[in-house]
């Protein structure tokens, strides 16, 4: 699996022992393939490791999901920045930034659309005194919710992570360096071991996997300001719904699922009257994909 990236030098960890580390060039026949974090891969050549061996991809396996981060100011295409993620975790805070309503809603649909099981932390709870009515609105979604502070250890977080591959997303300040330091013992030092190996030194806009102790990989995405989500469609993040992608295949031609007034011949409405999809869940979901619709990005 490819934990690093940097110019031209992809350090890659083998199967069979989590701490090697192998660093690769792209083989030509390769062409033009992204390689990624979290891509799995094929290499040949000097697979021993040793500070001068160079092995070469020449293999990139099917992905089971990507994350995509828009285009931007630096770089104008729409990029997959993680393969192969199985989470997402969408880092708020309570405060200090406030939370982002909308963030977390667009994140979502980065996950669903893009294969990932979507997990919200909301970090800074000391600086709060309540926030079950902040949580309200995504517990209908089913999925995990945790709280942190940095005062405590991140333990709940750590029983969600470990084993997985998960990539962490958020707003600058939010705290995912704080938690990243809390998860990975040593953090800072993994990184600079990790672009110690490549060509050039590791910049703070990259993307880098991190082991976790309980098994695992954490990858802190800081250049990530938006996702990209030009291609996606409101049917792509309700079909991520077991209980409901088979009642859309019965919506008329188009319809954007998100009920009366908009589509008022949505499947999902019938469902909801039939009682097989609750009021509350149907509604969460809506809100997330108005987001989805929503031209702006906060
Ligand atoms: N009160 C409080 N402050 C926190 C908590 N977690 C982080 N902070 C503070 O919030 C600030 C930002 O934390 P970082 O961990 O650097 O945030 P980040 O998400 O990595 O930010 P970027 O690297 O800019 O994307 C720092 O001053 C932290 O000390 C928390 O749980 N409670
Ligand atoms: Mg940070
Ligand atoms: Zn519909």
């Amino acid at each position: 699996m490819v934990i690093a990236v940097d110019r031209g030098r992809w350090t890659c960890v083998p199967d069979t022992d989590q701490n090697a580390r192998v660093v690769a060039m792209r083989a030509r026949e390769l062409g033009r393939t992204p390689i990624v974090i979290g891509d799995r891969v094929g290499l040949v050549g000097d697979l021993s490791g040793g500070p001068d061996a160079l092995a070469r991809i020449v293999r990139v396996d099917e992905r089971s999901s990507v994350l995509r981060r828009t285009a931007d100011d630096s770089d104008p295409y729409e990029r997959i920045v993680v393969a192969n993620a199985e989470q997402l975790v969408i880092v708020s805070a309570l405060a200090d930034p406030p939370l982002s309503v909308g963030f977390v809603d667009r994140a979502l649909v980065a996950a669903y659309a893009g294969g990932l099981r979507p997990v919200l932390c909301l970090t800074k709870a000391d600086l709060v005194t309540d926030h079950d009515d902040v949580t309200a609105a995504w517990t209908e979604l089913d999925l995990p919710v945790v709280v942190t502070r940095h005062d405590e250890p991140p333990d709940a977080l750590r029983e969600v992570l470990g084993g997985r591959l998960s990539a962490l997303i958020g707003h600058s300040g939010v705290g995912k360096s704080t938690l990243v330091n809390a998860l990975v013992p040593d953090a800072e030092r993994a990184v600079g071991r990790v672009s110690g190996v490549g060509k050039g030194r590791h910049t703070s806009s990259s993307a880098v996997a991190l082991p976790l102790v309980d098994g695992g990989w954490i990858v802190d995405t800081p250049g990530i300001r938006s996702f990209g989500l030009a291609h996606v469609t409101t049917t792509d993040v309700v079909t991520a719904f077991a209980d409901l992608s088979e009642a859309v295949a019965d919506c008329p031609r188009g319809c954007g699922h998100l009920g009366p007034p908009a589509d008022p011949e949505c499947a999902l409405d019938q469902l909801a009257e039939r009682g097989a999809v609750g009021v509350g869940r149907l509604a969460a979901l809506r809100r997330v994909l108005v987001a989805l619709a929503a031209p702006s990005w906060t």
